[in-house]
């Protein structure tokens, strides 16, 4: 794959060292993916040209440092396909996202005995916030079970659902099984049922395209690091009707419109949600992030993540004893696997010292690994600037790790 006229890893400076005298393998890009030089100079080019605070000057530097942040808004709301820019609230990453939805959606709309609705396979960020709000509000938290595939059980979903359920919230694809969910049919199911629906997109906005007008969700999020953009910034979309009946989550400068001793108004969507000086060089940054894709274009990049799955899922299946995690037929390109009575931190270590960055331990789902009754897994992940050489590397480190372990 080229980028203007470069092969892709030329915009990639990290990726260029060696790790414990070997050249870097990385494919842990499910934790955090690998910034292309645009991104970073982007970032530099903020702090050494227009570094002010936004949204309050009125001198040349903040306006234009409000412009930038206003124009990388605008690029996140047509790469996802909402309709309002008021419905794009720039947040600290995926977590935060849901935690400000739990918070304010739960204070606005949730009643004693109502249900809420996730999985078994969400990561710990759309458990752990539901079941601090069920504990508030006395609600009651159900899940979604996980079949041995890796997929989820609609039929026990749709027999479960009721009208006591008041919200849904499931990850568009699982980080530690790499299921790609049928997030249109449970948005349907939970619409059929008047609940509100959350999707946890921290795993699928890297990888496809995002229309949430199209799909009617209700709450969409993600974080900017994992589709190369900067740690620190992430986005939640949400319906304006639904962000409008929400109380704030922060209080502070930015997100009021007046301010007495008595008492204090809000300022309009989005700013309501954003309280404080907001992280400007990184959502600039995302902003480039999303240039960036886009001129690739994200059909080339899931071409090269799938090849790469396809390959590197069909040499590891050929070792004996290593059993792969997660096999639905719809799969983003992410390897869940254990080496049979081998635990999978010795195989990251092993792999570390060949230079291959992969992650292995629970993977912030340990209701998955409870599932399948495993300490965790090794986990590979995938992205566009990955090549077959680097699988091949993998490849032979995993046999090595095993021969060493058995
Ligand atoms: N998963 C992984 O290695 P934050 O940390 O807020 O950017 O993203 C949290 C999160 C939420 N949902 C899903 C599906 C995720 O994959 C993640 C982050 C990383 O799998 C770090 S645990």
């Amino acid at each position: 794959m080229e980028y203007r006229g470069k092969h892709i890893r030329q915009q990639f400076p990290i990726l260029h060292q060696k790790i414990h005298g070997k050249d870097l393998v990385y494919l842990d890009n499910a934790a955090t993916a690998q910034k292309p030089s645009v991104v970073l100079e982007a970032m530099d080019d903020y702090y050494t040209k227009i570094n002010a605070n936004i949204h309050r000057g009125v001198h040349q530097l903040s306006q234009d440092a409000t412009d930038a942040f206003e124009l990388a808004r605008e690029k996140v709301r047509a790469h996802i396909g909402a309709k309002l820019t008021s419905e794009i609230i720039v947040t600290k990453g995926t977590t935060e996202g849901i935690n400000l939805v739990a918070y304010s959606w739960g204070e606005a709309f949730l009643e004693e005995g109502d249900e809420i609705f996730i999985t078994e396979m969400d990561h710990h960020s759309n458990i752990v916030p539901w079941q601090l709000l069920a504990a508030k509000k006395k609600a009651v938290i159900k899940y979604i079970p996980l079949q041995d595939d890796g997929t989820l059980n609609l039929t026990h979903f749709r027999s479960e659902i009721s009208p006591k359920t008041k919200m849904v919230a499931v990850n568009h694809v699982s980080n530690s099984l790499g299921t790609i969910n049928p997030i249109e049919e449970l948005i349907a199911i939970a619409h059929e049922n008047d609940a509100h629906i959350l999707i946890d997109g921290a795993q699928s906005v890297p990888h496809m395209s995002i229309d949430v007008e199209a799909l009617d969700a209700d709450f969409y999020v993600f974080s900017g690091h994992k589709v190369f953009g900067p740690t620190g910034v992430g986005i939640l979309y949400g319906k304006e009707s639904l962000l409008n009946q929400m109380p704030p989550y922060h209080g502070g400068g930015e997100m009021i419109k007046e301010v007495k001793m008595s008492g204090s108004t809000w300022a309009e969507l989005p700013h309501k949600f954003e309280a404080g000086t907001p992280n400007i060089a990184e959502m600039i940054g995302l902003g480039v992030a999303i240039d960036f894709i886009n001129e690739l274009g994200l059909q080339n990049i899931h071409d090269v993540e799938m090849g790469l799955l396809e390959y590197a899922t069909s040499e590891l299946q050929k070792i004996e004893r290593l059993k792969i995690y997660g096999t639905s037929e719809s799969k983003a390109s992410v390897i869940s696997f254990l080496l049979d009575g081998i635990h999978p931190y010795d195989v990251g270590m092993i792999l570390d010292k060949l230079g291959i960055a992969v992650r292995a331990g629970h993977h912030c789902t340990q209701p998955v690994m409870d599932h399948f009754g495993i300490p965790g897994t090794v986990r590979v992940s995938f992205a566009l600037y990955n090549t077959v050489e680097e699988v091949d590397r993998l490849v032979e480190g995993v046999k090595r790790a095993k021969s060493m372990l058995s």
